[in-house]
């Protein structure tokens, strides 16, 4: 079973799924209440999906929606930072950092962020070095074939799952040679990130392969196109397909389900939790 260290002598206990939820600072919600509003609206929403069972929030100011556009740096920082500041004069929570630039990772560890998500798996330049310099910051690995906006143009693999545990490999490899202590590190297979349907839904089904590295799995189905065009289901209506997922996700060993619907979701679980480590109340 898994336990991960965290800055300030806290850890993340990982014996059972854990919830992290979304916590959405990019300008497309609340666009017209000005600034403060928008950071105010995101630190209260981050502390109700607290109530509702998430037990880390994760913060991320770039749209890495396939097709969208970079964000500059200043306009990332203006979106997460005050965020991340905002939750910790409030909480002790997890936070994680969900980006792919070593700047926000690094003024985001500052403010008080906990755990590095990194889509691009810190291969951007000075990401490495930043996660070294926080040796008690855990960091998500994420898989991804191509970039953002290309991604999910005839994406291609030779062995999915062999494919995506190379990837892995050499990551850790990268990591480990920089002095990042394996220990630190949690992997995810990226669903949706240059996967085509079938990918996306043999990755679901052999989620269980990537226990083999020992070390602890994330999982981000959410919402996700795969079940949109799986279903032909709307953003709005891929509830149940999602949590059917994150069900799935959890008997095949997932530690951390990233997910919108933490309500829900902490309903699913508790189910799987009870069924397999008796009821807690
Ligand atoms: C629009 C479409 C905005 C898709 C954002 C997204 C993951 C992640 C994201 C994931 C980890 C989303 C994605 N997905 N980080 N960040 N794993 N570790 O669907 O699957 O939330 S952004």
């Amino acid at each position: 079973m898994f336990q991960l260290s965290l800055p300030r002598g806290r850890t993340l206990d990982l014996s059972s799924p854990q919830i992290m939820g979304i916590v959405n600072t990019t300008p497309d919600s609340f666009s017209d209440g000005g600034k403060n509003y928008k950071n105010d609206s995101a630190v209260i929403n981050s502390l109700l999906l607290l109530d509702e069972g998430a037990t880390i929030l994760d913060i991320g100011g770039e749209s890495t929606r396939p097709g969208a556009a970079d964000v500059a740096l200043d306009e990332e920082l203006e979106r997460v930072i005050p965020v991340i500041e905002g939750i910790r004069a409030k909480s002790d929570c997890v936070i994680s950092i969900d980006t792919s630039k070593a700047e926000v990772m690094r003024q985001a560890l500052l403010a008080g962020a906990d755990i590095i998500n990194d889509v691009r798996a810190l291969r951007e330049p000075g990401c490495i070095s930043v996660a070294a310099q926080f040796p008690d910051a855990p960091i998500c690995l994420m898989h991804m074939q191509g970039q953002p906006r290309t991604m999910q143009q005839a994406p291609q693999y030779t062995h999915l799952i062999n494919d995506i545990k190379s990837f892995f490999e050499a990551r850790i490899a990268a990591c480990e040679k920089e002095g990042i202590a394996r220990s630190r590190l949690i992997l995810d297979p990226g669903f949706g990130f240059g996967k085509s349907l079938e990918h996306n839904f043999e990755l679901l089904g052999k989620f269980q392969q990537f226990a083999d590295f020992n070390l602890p799995v994330l999982a981000g189905l959410s919402r996700k196109s795969m079940f949109g065009n799986l279903l032909n289901r709307d953003t709005s209506e891929r509830l149940p397909a999602s949590l059917a997922g994150a069900l799935l996700c959890a008997q095949h060993g997932a530690s951390i389900i990233r997910v919108h619907d933490v309500k829900e979701t902490n309903d699913v679980l508790r189910v799987w939790s009870a069924a397999n480590h008796g009821v807690t109340k």
